[in-house]
């Protein structure tokens, strides 16, 4: 399969303005009629104009109406090729058949459920009829849809229904419909979809700011119609936000969401008819957990926002995905915390980060923010074009503040609306906005470069950022030497340095915070008008130097230096190397005022416990300080509940493995387990004692009781694994109550321990749930990662089950991805695990390559295990690549068998 390079992208020979199609579905196949209205592109010089299509059988094809001659074109197997079009505007018509009953991809046109639906992004058009299929060419559509009237009484597309109606047939034959659907938005075909057949309406509405007001319709499958509130509420947040946040406004006069069973991710944003995976959308307090809560309400709000980020301002090409992904995702990020509080969100945020995108960013896939290669386009749907694209924009807020972002947002939106845009086309817009704002200001020098912004976009890997310090007590000077680097990736040995806003506070040996005056700075006042939202006692440094020199003065003289605390609110996706003393981390975990970093100690604190006991010996007095301010957090009167919950988690087993020279991970996973026992033993009473305070919030609607119910986990879990009998029987009991939290909770504090109490919860969710789909891949996933000897066997009947469905990629996930998650089984020293897994992907690979390819990503980091399990792994990798694989796959596969990466890029890699 060839590599597609942004260094080869060229404006397409011709123009599209019109795509007008008629689907015409039956029940075995379809018919697909294309008019195409091509003018040539006066940005590119004449040539032959491509048309890629895959799976399609021509039937017809016609130029302004004539048949085209066999030697006019050229036909193969993923596209059609017209030699030499016409230099002026024509007309090309094409009728495909296609099959989407045995489309197992679940990309272009399939059955799920017995609805047809569609998934285009990022190349699945060419799977629907011959298209040129780039995101570049943007057109008008029109889409008629016919079929039978009792199967497919719904029939849905993009933009306005203007015309419905009955088809007169053949006597006997069953009564067929049709319905036109005009988008009067150009678009390219990525964000086309369409959507037939049985399905429940569920109805509200929104009146936009400028008082226009917008059907919202909820589609789903007959029976769910009662677990929609969720997310039509969410919609309807999400819809005012954005009006209220950034003045964007909707469009259309009518906004659909549709929910599907059979869909290989979260949700996809196709103009006015989002499509939506069903566990994303069907949820209630009973059958859905808080977390799942606030992600569907995320995701709605993440598709929604797209409508400005992704569809009136599109893409050029593939490489610019996180134009729209990086940007959209920060501002569902802004959504939720604006909603539900900046600090517990960004916390969670991070620790997403951290447990997946640092992780690629240290493996064979790493790859830029903007990659320059790829060869399957869905392998870059990564955590590193989402979550690190929206740190990128997250950095430019900070170093920006808001009232410039969002000059420069508004003027990315006046330039760009209606277009295709580039990563870059986005930067100027922040650049030329800045600089608008600093010359009326009089900012001089300008505080950063762009031009050394912009490199965050081009390198890959996580950069590290090594502090040393240097305390003068008598002058209450304290010195920092800040150096930058970031590890080599595949591809890219050497990097330059980049710009990175570090945010940083001081707190004195009282606990107080102290005021961060740089050297020639004034102090204090001057500081609070400077920092902005950061506050006085927060200052925000820009680092763009490999080596770079910061004099705080002004300090209290003393002997003992103040503690730092760094890297506030997250300020940059990076490392941070320096020798914090545990009693220093302890002491921020007791008193930084700032809610980050004062997590972010309790993390370093309990990895080092967690590190220890995998090491074979218990760090005593380190858990003891850590019991002490664990006990402290529990009884501290001002923290919300929530925000000891956050406190008191373990860190990710992925950023644990991460921070470990040849990580063990059965010894990591036991050594979690044990430190649970450990605490759940030693604060017994606290514990407790905040149980009891937790239980009123219990019933609560959420958002309301989240924290008190997170926390709830959180003792259950410690207090099961310590053996307390009443928390093992209420632990069991809320499988049967009326909060999925609970349950869920439940289930994961019984999860590890072999006892019947566990059994009997699975079992009794089990029972209680079965004839749920959405919610049963919870139980399949619980059951794959229970760590039990008879790991491998029990998956292997979960594959087996009758409520499993192989064409489910949630279901598929939940077990396979469950074992991967299950390092006793998945890690077994012999390697069956890792055989395998192999062998299932190889299988899903026939049916599913998306899906396939992503859960390969198992392997990624096996060179950075110990002799035994790296040799396993990569035979593992060895025979995956031996047998046929589709092109996702092999990508996957060979990425990780290339053994380019140096020595200094595997190893442990700094916290
Ligand atoms: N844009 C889609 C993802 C499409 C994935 C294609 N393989 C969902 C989203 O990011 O909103
Ligand atoms: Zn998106």
């Amino acid at each position: 399969m060839p590599t597609v390079r942004l260094a080869d992208y060229r404006p397409a020979v011709c123009l599209i303005n019109r795509t007008d199609l008629t689907v015409r579905l039956f029940d075995d196949h379809a018919e697909v009629e294309a008019q195409l209205a091509f003018e040539p592109n006066p940005a590119a010089s004449p040539g032959p104009l491509e048309l890629r299509g895959l799976d399609l059988t021509l039937l017809e094809l016609r130029l302004d109406g004539e048949e085209l001659a066999p030697d006019a074109y050229r036909l193969s197997d993923d596209g059609l090729v017209i030699a030499a079009p016409p230099r002026r505007p024509f007309l090309l018509q094409s009728r495909v058949r296609i099959h989407p009953h045995t489309n197992t991809t679940l990309e272009g046109l399939y059955e799920s459920g017995g609805m047809l639906a569609t998934q285009c992004e990022a190349e699945g058009f060419r799977r629907i009829t011959f298209h040129p299929d780039r995101p570049d060419l943007l057109s008008r559509f029109r889409v008629r849809i016919e079929a039978d009237q009792q199967t497919c009484p719904v029939l849905l597309s993009n933009g306005n229904c203007v015309d419905t109606g009955l088809l007169s047939g053949e006597d006997g034959a069953p009564p067929r419909h049709y319905a036109v659907w005009d988008d009067p938005f150009p678009k390219p075909s990525y964000l086309f979809a369409l959507v037939a057949g049985r399905l429940e309406e569920v109805q509200d509405t929104f009146t936009t700011a400028s008082g226009r007001p917008v059907r919202l319709r909820l589609h789903v499958e007959p029976g769910d119609a009662p677990y929609t509130a969720h997310a039509m509420a969410s919609l309807q947040r999400a819809m005012r936000w954005d009006e209220q946040r950034y003045g964007l406004e909707y469009d259309l006069e009518e906004f659909n969401i549709v929910a599907v069973r059979h869909f290989n991710m979260g949700a996809m944003e196709n103009k006015s008819l989002n499509i939506f995976n069903s566990k994303l959308v069907l949820a209630d307090a009973e059958t859905a957990t808080d977390a799942e809560l606030e992600r569907i309400e995320s995701v709605v709000a993440h598709e929604y926002f797209h409508n400005w980020t992704g569809n009136r301002i599109t893409c050029r090409d593939w490489f610019q995905l996180s134009l729209k992904e990086g940007l959209t995702v920060f501002r569902d990020q802004s959504f939720s915390a604006d909603l539900h509080g900046l600090a517990l969100n960004r916390i969670e945020n991070v620790a997403v980060l951290r447990n997946t995108q640092f992780r690629e960013d240290a493996g064979p896939t790493a790859h830029p923010v903007q990659p320059d290669a790829y060869q399957a386009i869905d392998n870059f749907y990564t955590t590193t074009i989402y979550e690190k694209g929206s740190e990128l924009i997250r950095m430019l807020h900070t170093l920006l503040g808001e009232d410039t972002f969002m000059e420069g947002m508004a003027l990315y939106v006046r330039r760009h609306d209606g277009s295709a845009a580039t990563c870059d086309d986005f930067v100027q817009a922040m650049q030329d906005a800045a600089e608008a704002a600093w010359a009326r200001e009089g900012v001089v020098p300008a505080p950063f470069e762009f031009a050394q912004f912009r490199r965050w976009y081009h390198q890959a890997g996580t950069p590290v950022l090594t502090i040393h310090r240097h305390w003068d007590g008598t002058a209450g000077v304290l010195e920092l030497t800040v150096e930058q680097h970031t590890p080599p990736t595949p591809g890219q040995p050497e990097k330059q340095p980049l710009v990175i806003p570090l945010a940083l506070g001081l707190v004195d040996q009282a606990g107080q915070a102290l005021p961060v005056q740089l050297e020639g700075e004034q102090p204090e006042t001057a500081a609070a008008e400077r920092n902005g939202a950061w506050g006085a006692h927060t200052r925000l440094l820009v680092i763009d130097q490999p080596r770079q020199q910061l004099r705080l003065v002004g300090l209290p003289p003393q002997a003992h230096p103040p503690a730092l605390s760094l890297l506030r609110q997250f300020s940059a996706p990076v490392k941070l190397e320096m020798g914090r003393t545990t009693a220093e981390l302890v002491h921020l975990l007791a008193h930084d005022s700032e809610a980050f970093a004062r997590w972010d100690a309790a993390q370093g604190l309990v990895g080092q416990a967690v590190q220890a006991r995998a090491a074979g010996h218990a760090n005593e007095e380190l858990e003891e300080l850590l019991i002490a301010a664990f006990g402290r957090i529990l009884a501290d009167p001002l923290l919300s509940e929530g925000s000891r919950a956050a406190l008191l988690s373990l860190p990710g087993l992925a950023e644990l493995e991460d921070a470990s020279d040849q990580p063990d991970p059965p010894a990591l996973f036991a050594a979690l387990l044990a430190l649970q026992r450990r605490f759940g033993e030693a604060l017994a009473e606290p514990l407790q004692a905040s149980l009891e305070r937790c239980r009123p919030a219990w019933p609560l609607a959420w958002p309301e009781g989240s924290g008190a119910r997170r926390l709830t986990g959180t003792i259950w879990a410690w207090r099961a694994a310590a053996g307390d009998p009443a928390v093992i029987q209420a632990a069991r009991e809320a499988v049967d109550g009326g909060s999925m939290t609970l349950a869920r909770a439940g289930l994961r504090a019984l999860q590890c321990l072999p006892i019947a109490a566990r059994q009997e919860a699975v079992d009794a969710f089990y029972r209680r749930w079965q004839e749920k789909p959405v919610i049963l891949d919870a139980w399949f996933a619980l059951e794959a990662s229970a760590p039990f000897p008879d790991g491998l066997e029990r998956v292997e009947r979960l594959l087996h089950h009758p409520r499993f469905d192989p064409a489910a990629p949630n279901s598929v996930r939940a077990v396979l991805g469950g074992l991967a998650g299950n390092p006793p089984v998945f890690h077994a020293i012999d390697g069956a695990g890792y055989r395998f897994m192999a062998h299932q992907i190889a299988a899903l690979d026939q049916r599913n390559p998306i899906t396939a390819s992503r859960m390969a990503k198992v392997f990624s980091r096996w060179q950075s295990y110990g002799p035994e399990r790296r040799e396993r792994m990569r035979q593992a990798l060895t025979a995956l690549a031996s047998g046929t694989l589709s092109t996702n796959t092999r990508e996957v596969v060979e990425q990780c068998l290339a053994t380019e990466l140096s020595a200094s890029g595997l190893s442990a890699a700094a916290r």
